[in-house]
């Protein structure tokens, strides 16, 4: 029997975080046991917000070097960035052509990302459901390892899958099923509980990131928002 197949990804973005680790690349790692696991740097969707050529280039590389620190072993697994298979760009254009502007204009995370000035955004921000969507569908992978902030755009994914096989008459994309570990599927910001911890956050103390060593951990704890006057206690 053929193993399941796993596709998930980061964005190359730098600051890799322990949400990041927690959420997403820590699970993956025993999937490389038990299924065909496809694992990327999504420097294309990295671009939807404004990148320095050079940073970019050297966040690829240390996002590879992060997912092999972490236990994902490139003999067992694909590990590649976006970009080298063009595959992903000319299915999502594809995609594009079968998805309803409605579908895109309820994704919370486009809402977030474009701030005040929607008008100002670029196409590829509000269209990035798409194009990961046609990471996942590409490949024909079943099973999505990733944060709960990513399982309205799989639900998207899904619902693109499902429009694409009624047009023409074919179960041809397996509708991907997300994986979502409910003991870390969203770790909180060290400065503002209301939010997610994330790579894009201007300020460092807001996440623990791979990097950081003992000391700057320990300074981040100290320095973070609770809700105790006296010291943090466990709840
Ligand atoms: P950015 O701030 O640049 O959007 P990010 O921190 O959200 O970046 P991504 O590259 O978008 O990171 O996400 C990579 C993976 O990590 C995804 O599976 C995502 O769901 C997961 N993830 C990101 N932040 C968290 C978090 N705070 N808690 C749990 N999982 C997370
Ligand atoms: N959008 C995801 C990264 C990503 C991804 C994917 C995850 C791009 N393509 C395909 C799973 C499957 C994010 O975490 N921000």
């Amino acid at each position: 029997m053929t193993k399941p197949r796993v596709l998930s990804g980061v964005q190359p973005t730098g600051n890799l975080h322990l949400g990041n680790y927690l959420g997403a690349i820590k699970n993956w790692v025993p999937m490389q046991e038990t299924h065909e696991c496809l694992f990327m740097m999504a420097d294309l969707h990295a671009i939807t917000v404004p990148q320095n050529p050079a940073d970019l280039t050297r966040n690829t590389r240390e996002t590879a070097a992060a997912f092999i620190a972490c236990g994902i072993d490139p003999k067992k697994s694909a590990l590649f960035p976006q970009s080298a298979v063009t595959m992903h760009a000319e299915l999502a254009w594809i995609l594009n052509c079968h998805t309803p502007l409605g579908w895109l204009n309820r994704m919370t995370q486009f809402k977030e990302k474009s701030g005040k000035n929607k008008e100002a955004a670029p196409v590829g921000l509000y269209a990035y459901p798409v194009l990961m969507a046609a990471d996942i569908l590409g490949y024909h992978a079943t099973h999505v390892p990733v944060g709960e902030d990513q399982k309205q755009h799989l639900e998207l994914a899904r619902d693109i899958a499902g429009a694409f096989n009624r047009a023409y008459g074919e179960e041809f994309f397996p509708l991907p099923e997300p994986l979502i570990m409910p003991t870390a599927a969203r770790i909180m910001s060290l400065r503002d509980g209301s939010k997610k911890m994330s790579k894009s956050d201007p300020s460092d103390y807001s996440r623990i990131t791979l990097t950081d060593d003992a000391d700057t951990i320990a300074k981040k704890i100290r320095k973070a928002t609770s809700d105790s006057i006296e010291g943090v206690t466990y709840d």
